[in-house]
C-alpha cells in the first residue's frame, strides 16, 4: 500500500504541473523599471506555502531595496499583503533572497519591488499557485503521536477508574468489592468514549484529506486523433468533458480554468508540440485552430510513423496557463513523404524538424535528409546554409539546478554574424524536453513565464472593479476572442510582429543582440535533455537542436 502510494506521489510530482512538465521554477530576465534584474521563483508545491524568490540585480548594491510579495489575479492589487523585504546575500553581491508566503490556489503572482537611486521598479511575474503534492507523515513523528496517544489514552482511562473507585475512599479504608466494579466499569467507559472520540477525530482528518485530494491541481487530459481528409491529415485535440466538468465543479476552478476563458499567447490560442517518444528525433510546433471550446485542429505536417508525446499549452484570462499532455501514434500511412502530405497547407507559423535521434548520431531517417543536433560548444550546419551554435563552454558542466545562460548564435554561410527576425513576437523560442518525456517547457529569452498570463494578471489588476463585472459572458468572450485571431491571421506578418512585440519587455543583450538570443534557465533534475530553438531568419523559421548532459 505504501510502495503504491509513493508510487503515485512521484508520479503526481511528475505530472502535475503547469504551462510545463516537470520543470516548476519559474525565470524572469529583464527590466523592472529602470533596473535590469533576473529573477528565479520556485513555487511550493503545497498550498498554503511558500515561494522562494532570488533576484539577481545588475550593477547597483548599494542603497537599494529589493523586496516581494505575492498578487493575486483574484484578490489584486489593493487586496494582496504588503511586501516582504528579500535579504542581500552574503558574498554574492546584488544577490537577494526572499520567502513569499502564497495562501491560496489559483492564479497568482510574484510581485518585485525595487526601490534605489534610480527610483522605484516594480515587475509582476505570472505563478500558478496550486498544490501538486501531497506530504507523507515522517515515520518518526508518526510513531511519536503514536505513543503519545497511547500514553495519554492509558492516562485518562486510569483516572476516570480512580475518580470512582480510590478516589471516593476515606483514608485508610480499603476498596470494596462495590468499588472494584465500579472503577472498572468507570474505566471500560472512558475507554469507549476516548475511542469514539478518536474515531470522530480519525474521521475528520480524512475528510481534510479528501477535500486536499479534491483542490489538488489535477492537469486537464486530452484525446489526441488523426484523420484523413481531402485537404490532407488533421491532427485532433479533444480535450476530457467528464474530467474538465469534475475539475469546473470546484467554484473556484471554474473562474479559473473555464475553457472559454483562452486568450492568445504570442497570437495564437494553443501550442502545440509534437516530439517522437524517446528517440526525440522529430519535433513539431504547431498552431491548431479552435473549434469548440474544447476542440482543436491543426493539419499535421508529414512527420514519420512512430509514438510521439503530445504537450499543448494554453492560457485564459484568469492568467491560469497549463500544459495539456497526451501521446499518439502516427501510422498506416503510405509513406509519409507522399506528395499528397507534401503539400498539406500548413499554418505559415507551424514547423517541424527530423534530426539525428538523441541515442544514435546516423543521420538518416528512412531516406530523409537530416539535421546533426549539436553540442555545448559544437557548431552545427543548418538546412539554409548558416551554422548555429549553443554558446557553452564543453569543459564545464551544466548542473541541475543551477540558473544558467543558454545563449544560441547563427551564422551565416560566410561566417559573418546573421541578422535574426522576431519570430511569433519574439526573437527566440526554446523547447526543452527530457529523454524520459517527464520534463518539458517552453521558454524564452525573458524567461519561461507565460507571457499571456503577465499581461492577463496586468490588465486584470488595471481594471478596478468586481470580478462579476470584469467577466465577460463566456461565449461572447470566445467569440471576440476568435475574431481578434483570426484578424491576427490576415495581417502582414511585420505587422503582426510588432504587435505581439508590444509590451514584450524585450531585453536585447546589446553584444550579441543581432545574431545570437540568450535563455535564463535551471535544469530542475539532472538527465538528457534535447533543446529546439526555434529563430527566424529571411522570412523563413529557422529551427536547431541542441542535446545536454545535465549532471
Ligand atoms: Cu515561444
Amino acid at each position: 500500500m505504501k510502495k503504491i502510494f509513493f508510487i503515485v506521489y512521484f508520479f503526481l510530482l511528475a505530472l502535475c504541473t503547469n504551462a510545463h512538465v516537470g520543470s516548476p521554477g519559474v525565470t524572469y530576465e529583464g527590466n523592472a523599471g529602470p533596473y535590469k534584474i533576473l529573477v528565479n521563483i520556485t513555487p511550493p508545491d503545497v498550498i498554503p506555502g511558500t515561494a522562494s524568490v532570488t533576484v539577481y540585480l545588475e550593477g547597483i548594491t548599494k542603497d537599494v531595496n529589493v523586496s516581494a510579495r505575492s498578487v493575486y489575479w483574484f484578490f489584486g492589487d489593493e487586496g494582496s499583503p504588503r511586501a516582504d523585504e528579500a535579504l542581500a546575500v552574503a558574498g554574492e553581491p546584488g544577490r537577494y533572497d526572499a520567502n513569499v508566503w502564497l495562501m491560496s490556489s489559483g492564479s497568482a503572482s510574484i510581485q518585485v519591488i525595487i526601490s534605489g537611486p534610480q527610483g522605484e521598479g516594480t515587475i509582476t511575474i505570472p505563478v500558478i499557485a496550486v498544490s501538486t503534492a501531497q506530504r507523507d507523515m515522517p515515520p518518526g513523528t508518526g510513531w511519536g503521536l503514536f505513543i503519545l496517544a497511547v500514553f495519554l489514552v492509558v492516562l485518562m482511562i486510569t483516572i476516570v477508574g480512580s475518580s470512582v473507585s480510590d478516589g471516593l475512599l476515606k483514608p485508610g479504608e480499603m476498596l470494596s468489592e462495590k468499588l472494584y466494579r465500579k472503577r472498572y466499569v468507570g474505566a471500560s467507559v472512558a475507554l469507549v468514549i476516548l475511542v469514539l472520540t478518536l474515531w470522530g477525530g480519525k474521521t475528520w482528518w480524512d475528510s481534510w484529506a479528501a477535500r486536499y485530494q479534491r483542490f489538488m491541481f489535477h492537469p486537464l487530459t486530452a484525446n489526441t486523433s488523426i484523420e484523413q481528409t481531402e485537404r490532407g491529415e488533421i491532427i485532433r485535440l479533444s480535450i476530457d468533458t467528464t474530467q474538465l466538468n469534475k475539475i469546473l465543479s470546484i467554484r473556484r476552478n471554474y473562474i479559473f480554468r473555464k475553457m472559454e476563458y483562452l486568450i492568445p499567447d504570442h497570437g495564437k490560442l494553443m501550442h502545440l508540440f509534437l516530439v517522437k517518444a524517446r528517440e526525440m528525433n522529430v519535433f513539431a510546433h504547431l498552431h491548431p485552430v479552435r473549434k469548440d471550446s474544447v476542440t482543436f485542429e491543426a493539419m499535421l505536417p508529414p512527420l514519420p510513423n512512430g509514438k510521439y508525446w503530445v504537450y499543448a499549452d494554453i492560457t485564459r484570462l484568469s492568467s491560469f496557463s497549463e500544459t495539456i499532455t497526451d501521446t499518439i501514434e502516427i501510422s498506416e500511412r503510405n509513406s509519409f513523404i507522399s506528395t499528397a502530405a507534401r503539400n498539406v497547407s500548413m499554418d505559415g507559423d507551424d514547423t517541424y524538424l527530423i534530426t539525428n535521434s538523441i541515442k544514435q548520431t546516423t543521420v538518416s531517417d528512412q531516406g530523409v535528409p537530416v539535421l546533426m543536433c549539436g553540442k555545448p560548444g559544437i557548431r552545427i550546419p543548418l538546412q539554409d546554409g548558416t551554422t548555429a551554435i549553443w554558446e557553452q563552454d564543453p569543459t564545464e558542466p551544466l548542473m541541475a539546478g543551477k540558473l544558467i545562460h543558454m545563449r544560441f548564435s547563427i551564422l551565416e554561410p560566410d561566417g559573418s554574424p546573421s541578422t535574426l527576425q522576431p519570430y511569433l513576437g519574439m526573437m527566440g523560442h526554446a523547447v526543452i524536453v527530457k529523454d524520459d518525456g517527464s520534463v518539458y517547457i517552453h521558454l524564452h529569452p525573458t524567461g519561461n513565464y507565460s507571457m499571456g498570463s503577465q499581461r492577463a494578471l496586468l490588465e486584470r489588476f488595471a481594471f478596478d472593479k468586481s470580478l462579476e463585472e470584469y467577466l465577460p459572458p463566456p461565449q461572447v468572450f470566445m467569440d471576440s476572442i476568435d475574431h481578434f485571431i483570426a484578424r491576427l491571421e490576415t495581417m502582414p506578418v511585420e505587422k503582426r510582429d510588432s504587435l505581439l512585440m508590444i509590451g514584450m519587455n524585450h531585453t536585447v543583450d546589446s553584444t550579441h543582440a543581432a545574431h545570437s538570443v540568450t535563455f535564463p534557465y535551471a535544469f530542475p533534475e539532472p538527465g538528457n535533455y534535447r533543446i529546439w530553438i526555434q529563430m527566424k531568419r529571411n522570412n523563413e523559421i529557422l529551427n536547431s537542436a541542441f542535446d545536454a548532459q545535465v549532471n
